[in-house]
């Protein structure tokens, strides 16, 4: 039997991050991917590789989860890039149309080239209307920084503290990413299962950002949730993955080297 795994994400153009990793991810993981598409970035060579952001219109949004819903029983999403206001309503008023096994939020908040009057805006309403509805969340340092009302996480506490608060705004899981930002030579990733928290350790593969880590690990936790996974593996095996697609990862003329997720079955 065929499971389904369905994201409501932006793209990005060069495919290293967003739906184009969200579909790789799930096509990796075994898993029939589908997708709405929330917005579109274009990366601008003739300025430093700016982010150009064009959003979908609300209604194209509502249109396409419209048809996905209707031609599959979905069960099991993930939530990337929404980026407007406007998109948030859209995707929060769609979700509450049925019922979701598991939506995975990966609380992207700022992105470059959006104006901070407009990020603020995009920040609170998927605060207030994204997060209450999420089973899981997936916020990097500085997602999570923001999210719990913390300056900076420096140990393994700090990052099981911002899962907790983060928790209490409405999902049930939370996996804090440390990244590079997180002091010392592991990358961490502190999951909090409403219970007890359990950090994931792995060496720090160099010291630059890789583009699509965080789409590729909270890509793989839905593909494996859909597949009926319990969140600790999930979080394990998509730690995996993210781990072995940074030590492929493929070089590019932007400024990050990005994510190969066909490395992790390779
Ligand atoms: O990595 C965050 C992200 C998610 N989705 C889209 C993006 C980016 C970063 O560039 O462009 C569409």
């Amino acid at each position: 039997m065929v499971t389904f795994a369905y994201t409501i994400a932006g793209s990005e153009a060069t495919g290293g991050a967003g739906f184009q990793v969200d579909l790789k991810t799930f096509h990796e993981l075994g898993t029939y991917g589908m997708g709405a598409l929330t917005c579109i970035v274009s990366f601008d060579p003739k300025n430093n590789w700016a982010h150009r952001f064009v959003p979908v219109d609300p209604q194209v949004i509502r249109d396409q989860i419209e048809a996905a819903t209707k031609a599959q029983d979905l069960d099991t999403v993930k939530i990337g890039m929404l980026g407007h206001p406007e998109t948030i309503k859209a995707v929060a008023e769609s979700l509450r149309q049925q019922e979701w096994r598991n939506i995975v939020l990966d609380p992207v908040l700022i992105c470059k080239g959006q104006e901070p009057g407009h990020a603020l805006d995009t920040d609170n309403a998927l605060r207030e209307l994204i997060l209450p509805l999420a089973t899981v969340a997936t916020p990097n340092y500085f997602e999570a920084c923001t999210l719990a009302g913390m300056d900076s996480l420096n140990t393994v506490e700090d990052l099981e503290e911002a899962a907790r608060r983060i928790s209490a705004l409405g999902p049930r899981y939370v996996v804090v990413k440390g990244g590079i930002d997180f002091p010392g030579d592991d990358a961490v990733d502190v999951l909090w299962d409403g219970e007890q928290a359990t950090a994931y350790r792995t060496p720090k593969i160099g010291n630059e950002r890789v583009s699509g880590a965080g789409c590729t690990l909270a890509a793989a936790i839905t593909a494996e949730l859909a597949k009926g996974t319990d969140i600790h593996d999930a979080v394990r095996i998509a730690k995996e993955m993210v781990t072995k697609g940074i030590d492929a990862r493929v070089s590019a003329h932007t400024p990050f080297d990005t994510v190969w997720q066909g490395a992790y079955s390779a």
